[in-house]
């Protein structure tokens, strides 16, 4: 296994809208392994594909406490929303410290396929259902600060910006 590098903002690969995925092989199993290791290691609750650069429709997901509940979706949907949540986000992707809230609906219901390309649906509230509408927007080139104010975007680039110096 092996840790990926995490693209940053404001890097333009994250905003690349990922290609469905036509088959799973030894090289898509080996990549979702590496996608865990590198989600586990940051800390993070999901990863999409897009943020270590691979730009087709899969994500990692892992939200229990004791980190023994592995999800990845392959091909993600949400095929039904329901009701708002206006809760905290951070992103692997976007530094300076970012985090703000994000009105996501409270409950989704989303379909995809499994490693065994077969179909799984997945009903998911609160902190699964904010996830996966995160990891959802990655894979269309969405970040949550896409959905914040100008003047809030303003304040985060600036931050990195400064971060960077
Ligand atoms: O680790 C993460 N935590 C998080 C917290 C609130 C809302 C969304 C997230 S996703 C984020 C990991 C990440 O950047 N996934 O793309
Ligand atoms: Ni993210």
């Amino acid at each position: 296994m092996a840790l990926l590098e995490i693209l940053k903002y404001p890097d333009p690969r994250l905003r690349i809208k990922a290609q469905p995925v036509s088959k799973v092989d030894a090289e898509l199993r080996r990549m979702v392994d590496d996608m865990y290791e590198t989600m586990y290691h940051a800390k993070g609750v999901g990863l999409a594909a897009t943020q270590v650069n691979i730009h087709h429709q899969l994500f990692t997901m892992d939200v229990s406490e004791g980190q023994d509940q592995r999800i990845c979706v392959l091909n993600p949907e949400i095929i039904f929303r329901e009701g708002i949540q206006y809760e905290g986000e951070g992103c692997l992707s976007v530094g300076g410290g970012a985090f703000d809230k994000v009105e996501r609906a409270l409950k989704v219901k989303m379909r995809g396929l499994d490693l065994d390309f077969k179909t799984i649906e997945l009903d998911a509230e609160g902190l699964m259902a904010v996830c996966i509408q995160h990891e959802v927007d990655h894979l269309n080139g969405i970040l949550f600060i896409d959905h914040l104010s100008r003047l809030k975007q303003d304040r985060i680039r600036k931050k990195i910006e400064k971060a960077r110096r």
